[in-house]
């Protein structure tokens, strides 16, 4: 502990003399945006807390909004607002669409063979359209619509259960189960279970790796405190890729040994086909298929439930809202049948009350991180090759110049007016915008609608524990995926007549 300690004050003293040379001798600070003054060395890291959406957010009210940071060596633009983000996302898209490195992502995602955080180029382009033809597409979505009402439908059957017995339930536990499951079952064809990952669960492990990749890695900004790995995060991808890797490997020969014949194709059973076929223009072997399927899972598991939980949460603090969903649905299906996803095309409330819970809470704050592959003057600021561009999708949300009344959830306010949330509207992105937009939206936005359709036509909720809706606890915890802090406990009353 001491010397890593010892290490840490030598490297950081050694990177300040070099600083200083090259802030010297190199850097122009002129026309760079401005921004709040940082440390020598560490720049503004200090100024990110648990929650960096929300201490960004607050810098931005003061700086503007694009604003210039430094996290170690490498600087950062913070943007905050519609008409910037168009800028950023739109009329130079090109410019920003690329990922920074990330640690994470290289040990983890196969040396960034991945998509999500692939640098932009023909290697991406060409995966992003293996997923979005292959994968993510409207037939494909619906070719797991059965499995989806399945699934959903073991859930009402237990919440059912828990409501006929009076007893309270831990809803974000069961729905985070749902995403697992729908996830597993559209990935791999089955579902895994907690003792899949040896003696670990699997969802813990992937829990993990969507948590050490969210914590604000040194190395990432300090390229000498990298090779030392202070923090231990290094070791921690390393472990983590080596379970991830045995995992895949397993499925992988799984499917090649099972001869039974499937009716719907999964994820892995569509790549090996390509694989096979020979039919990719492209270098793709198993490398690429695991680095996908790592990325189809953690871009699926967690993202829409969460939305899902969001909402709820928001619907149990404001009955009305409630009320009128409910009669929406009533309308439209009737209490003597559960909802199907075909219920779903001009659910008006329903549409709303998502676009509102998304402004309020969305599920990726901060988007993920954009990089610049060439230098670029945007609103006459310089902005240098190779800045990390930071989308703060929550301050937009939340900015009281775009929305009256921003921190009430009011879904009425999205009623009459065609602000949608597909990356059109640049006040309103959840899914991002742009060539590096969300290619899940589609199913994103299925299995939100469906599964929070679901839980409100089947059920009542109170909050257990006596707990007054205007009291429910709504901090968050920030991650790539952010959600609730504390676990929805509440008691479903079933309402359906079947
Ligand atoms: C409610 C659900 C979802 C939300 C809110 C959401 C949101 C996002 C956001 C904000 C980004 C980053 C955009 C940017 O950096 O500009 C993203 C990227 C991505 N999402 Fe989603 N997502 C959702 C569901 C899904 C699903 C279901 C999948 C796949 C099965 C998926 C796969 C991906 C992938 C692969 C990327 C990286 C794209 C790239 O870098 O080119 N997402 N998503
Ligand atoms: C997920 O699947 C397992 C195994 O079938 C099941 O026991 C569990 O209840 C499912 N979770 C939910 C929330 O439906
Ligand atoms: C559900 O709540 C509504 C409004 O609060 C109430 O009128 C209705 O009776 C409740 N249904 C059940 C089954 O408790
Ligand atoms: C291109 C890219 O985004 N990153 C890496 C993806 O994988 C290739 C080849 O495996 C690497 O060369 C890239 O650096």
């Amino acid at each position: 502990m001491m010397t890593s300690i010892l290490w840490l004050w030598t490297t950081l003293a050694l990177a300040a003399v070099c600083y200083s040379l090259h802030s010297l001798f190199f850097t122009k600070r002129e026309r760079l945006p401005p921004g709040p003054k940082g440390l020598p060395i560490i720049g503004n890291l200090h100024m990110l807390g648990k929650n960096p959406h929300q201490d960004l957010a607050k810098l931005a009210k003061k700086h503007g909004p694009i604003m210039y940071m430094q996290f170690g060596f490498v600087p950062v633009i913070i943007v905050s607002s519609p008409e910037a983000a168009e800028k950023f996302l739109k009329t130079y898209d090109q410019v920003f669409a690329s990922r920074p490195y990330h640690e994470g992502s290289w040990y983890v995602g196969y040396e960034q063979r991945n998509l999500s955080f692939a640098e932009y180029g023909p290697y991406w382009r060409n995966m992003r359209k293996l997923c979005i033809l292959q994968l993510l597409s409207s037939h494909k979505i619906n070719s797991f619509q059965y499995m989806r009402t399945q699934e959903v439908g073991i859930l009402v059957e237990s919440l059912k259960q828990a409501a006929f017995d009076g007893a309270s339930v831990d809803l974000s536990a069961l729905i985070s189960s749902l995403g697992v499951n729908m996830s597993c079952l559209m990935i791999f064809g089955k579902k895994y279970m907690d003792n899949d990952f040896g003696d670990r669960g699997f969802k813990e492990v992937i829990q993990e790796v969507l948590h050490v990749a969210a914590i604000p890695n040194l190395g990432d900004y300090f390229p000498l405190l990298g090779v030392l790995d202070v923090q231990g995060i290094t070791r921690q991808f390393k472990a983590l890729a080596k379970v991830f890797d045995t995992f895949f490997e397993k499925i992988i020969d799984d499917h090649l040994q099972s001869s039974e014949h499937k009716q719907t194709k999964d994820f892995v059973d569509i790549m090996m086909g390509i694989i096979e076929s020979g039919a990719s223009e492209f270098e793709f072997d198993r490398r690429h298929v695991k680095a996908v399927l790592l990325d189809m899972l953690i871009g699926s598991m967690d993202t829409s439930v969460t939305a899902v939980e969001w909402a709820i949460s928001e619907l149990l603090r404001h009955p009305e809202a409630t009320r009128k969903l409910q009669k929406e649905l009533e309308e439209k299906i009737g209490l003597e049948r559960i909802v199907e996803e075909s219920d779903l095309e001009g659910l008006e409330y329903l549409d709303v009350v998502i676009k509102e819970s998304m402004r309020l809470h969305p599920v990726a704050p901060l988007l993920l991180p954009h990089e610049s592959i060439k230098d670029c003057t945007v609103d006459g600021f310089q902005i240098q090759k190779k800045s990390r561009i930071i989308i703060n999708i929550y301050a937009i949300g939340r900015d009281p110049n775009i929305w009256p009344d921003p921190e009430s959830f009011i879904p009425e306010r999205f009623s009459g007016n065609n602000i949608d949330l597909r990356g059109q509207d640049f006040r309103l992105i959840p899914f991002g915008s742009g060539r590096r937009s969300c290619p899940g939206l589609q199913l994103g936005l299925t299995v939100v609608r469906f599964v929070l359709a679901q839980l409100v036509h089947c059920f009542n909720w109170s909050l257990a524990d006596n707990t007054e809706p205007t009291d429910l606890d709504m901090s968050e915890v920030f991650g790539l995926v952010t959600s609730r802090a504390k676990h929805l406990n509440v008691i479903p009353t079933y309402r359906l007549h079947k």
